[in-house]
């Protein structure tokens, strides 16, 4: 008679064999997914929420101010301190060879706002651009008032409450140290209006340096930082994309992380039209 002998194996059934193999084929896939990624992982069911196909988008009825097609403007988060986008190809070349054509025949030194304590002389090296203001109303290519408006959109903030635009030319070595675009009432006396948001549409790449820069940037404490260091987050002027950044914070004060500047150009040429964006409009 053939006993059990004591140490004989006991035998996997085909069923049990074949859960085994699903369960280790779904450990490694899910785990080789979830390595795989730079980006924090996120759930492949948040993924799915996030994706929605183009084609089941339709325009919905409009309001008298609003508008009949849908818009596409692609973006970038680069900081949420100070909150900043980055809008690739925002404007075209041609566009951009617009405005610098306008702008060529009468820049003049770039100037600055004087806090008490400051004139030009002990200013002189703070800004070293050149520049000029020019507004969509005086521009026939209708180059300026398609960008204003697209900048509009973009910040949901009414044209009407834009400065003109400040077209400056960085050349080699010139750059402009870090400052905050809103004004400070205890430094610049009490402010009818605020600058709120800053866009930038750069009009030419740079070979080397000229980068906007934010040394703050997420609240970065430079102990001792002198202003003219060009440090913290940097964006490379590249022809035609676009820049903005918020000076307040949502509750109306100064965001202190809104601190930038632009380095000095260390080869080629920069070209950038600035727009200054208040918080309250000439017409409102
Ligand atoms: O030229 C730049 O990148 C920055 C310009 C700027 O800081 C400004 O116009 O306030």
């Amino acid at each position: 008679m053939k006993g059990k002998s004591k140490g004989s194996k006991t035998k996997l059934g085909l069923p049990t064999v074949f859960l085994l193999c699903f369960l280790f084929f779904f450990a490694g896939f899910y785990g080789s997914a979830l390595l795989s990624q730079d980006v924090p992982a996120i759930s492949p069911r948040l993924r799915m929420l996030e994706m929605v196909e183009p084609d089941d988008i339709t325009a919905m009825p409009h309001g008298e101010t609003g508008e009949p097609s849908m818009d596409s403007i692609p973006f970038q988060i680069l900081s949420w301190k100070p909150r900043a986008l980055y809008f690739p190809k925002f404007a075209t070349a041609e566009q951009c060879q617009n405005i610098i054509e306008m702008a060529k025949t009468r820049l003049t030194p770039s100037t600055l706002a004087l806090r008490s304590g400051e004139n030009e002389e002990n200013t002189k090296d703070t800004r070293t651009s050149s520049g000029t203001f020019i507004s969509s109303s005086e521009d026939e290519t209708g180059t300026l008032d398609f960008i204003e408006r697209k900048i509009a959109k973009t910040t949901m903030i009414p044209r009407t409450q834009g400065e003109a635009f400040n077209v400056l030319r960085y050349e080699i070595g010139q750059k402009y140290d870090s400052h905050y675009d809103a004004f400070n009432p205890a430094e610049y006396g009490p402010q009818s209006s605020q600058r709120m948001a800053s866009f930038l549409l750069y009009l030419s790449d740079v070979e080397e340096g000229g980068e906007t820069m934010f040394p703050f940037e997420n609240g970065a404490k430079l102990t001792s930082y002198d202003y003219k260091q060009c440090v913290g987050l940097k964006v490379k002027p590249r022809r035609g994309d676009g820049l903005l950044f918020y000076s307040l914070l949502t509750n109306g004060s100064i965001d202190q992380t809104s601190l930038h500047g632009s380095c000095p150009v260390i080869n080629g040429e920069k070209w950038v039209a600035t727009k200054w964006i208040r918080d309250q409009g000439r017409l409102d």
